[in-house]
């Protein structure tokens, strides 16, 4: 897989040298490469110098903040984007990115993540790349602000590329983690089987794994019910 993130702050993504996708590089499974907007916007839309390089302007129909210009957007997008490729818009405004969501982009070609800030970029960019025969997703982490989407790409890229067949040295842990069956994980104890007066549960030291396995699906609904009730069916 190649991902390419395309961004105003390139310096953002020197992080991913040092996370785990570093691995999943070394082993070639996926080729990262980051983009610097800004290298599009030395000209402007009626082709004469951008000594300042601008990727913003003012909102039509008015309003605050600044909107990132599509002919800017364009450009760069049209250098990095390859058929089959899908085109990625992290945006508060955008549906939600879930595990299912990552392990349906874990089997595309190539991931382009425009990054913009929260403000936006053009609408038209969205339409533009879709009419053109793309998969285009303009999708949020959850319901809070961030100040652009560089963060939300870089956690869009692990939650991807970890399961990426190949990735991860214990494929059973994908399995059982969280979200993979609609549920939280179960809680996780280790030696000392006694810690500052708290014990590890009788059961997890019984060597009974059947029954250890329904203790441990009860403490996945019983989490779920009390931190995440959304994530259950309705009763009825
Ligand atoms: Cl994808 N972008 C921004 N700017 N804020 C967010 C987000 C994305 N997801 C949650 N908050």
């Amino acid at each position: 897989m190649r991902i390419d993130l395309i961004t105003i702050f390139p310096e953002f993504f020197s992080v991913l040298d040092v996370s785990l996708l570093g691995k999943a590089r070394q082993a070639e499974l996926v080729q990262t490469r980051v983009h610097d907007l800004r290298d599009y916007a030395a000209f402007k839309a009626d082709g004469s110098p951008d000594v300042h390089r601008t990727v913003d302007d003012a909102p039509f129909g008015g309003g605050a903040g600044m909107v990132m210009k599509p002919d800017v957007w364009g450009k760069a997008i049209d250098d990095v984007l390859e058929p089959g490729g899908v085109l990625v818009i992290p945006s508060p405004a955008g549906t939600l990115f879930t595990q299912a969501l990552a392990a349906d982009l874990a089997t595309a070609p190539q991931l382009v993540f425009a990054c913009g800030r929260y403000e936006g970029i053009d609408a038209r960019v969205a339409e533009h790349y879709a009419a053109a025969g793309h998969r285009v997703l303009e999708v949020s982490l959850g319901d809070y602000v961030l100040n652009g989407g560089e963060v939300a790409a870089f956690a869009m890229t692990e939650a991807v590329t970890r399961l990426i067949p190949g990735f991860m040295g214990n494929a059973q842990s994908i399995v059982e983690e969280s979200h993979a069956d609609g549920l939280l994980e179960y809680p996780s104890y280790t030696r000392p089987a006694t810690w500052r007066g708290h014990d590890v549960p009788d059961i997890l030291l019984s060597g009974h794994h059947a029954r250890i396995e329904e203790w441990r699906h009860e403490q996945q609904l019983q989490r779920t019910r009390t931190r995440r009730p959304d994530l259950l069916p309705p009763e009825g």
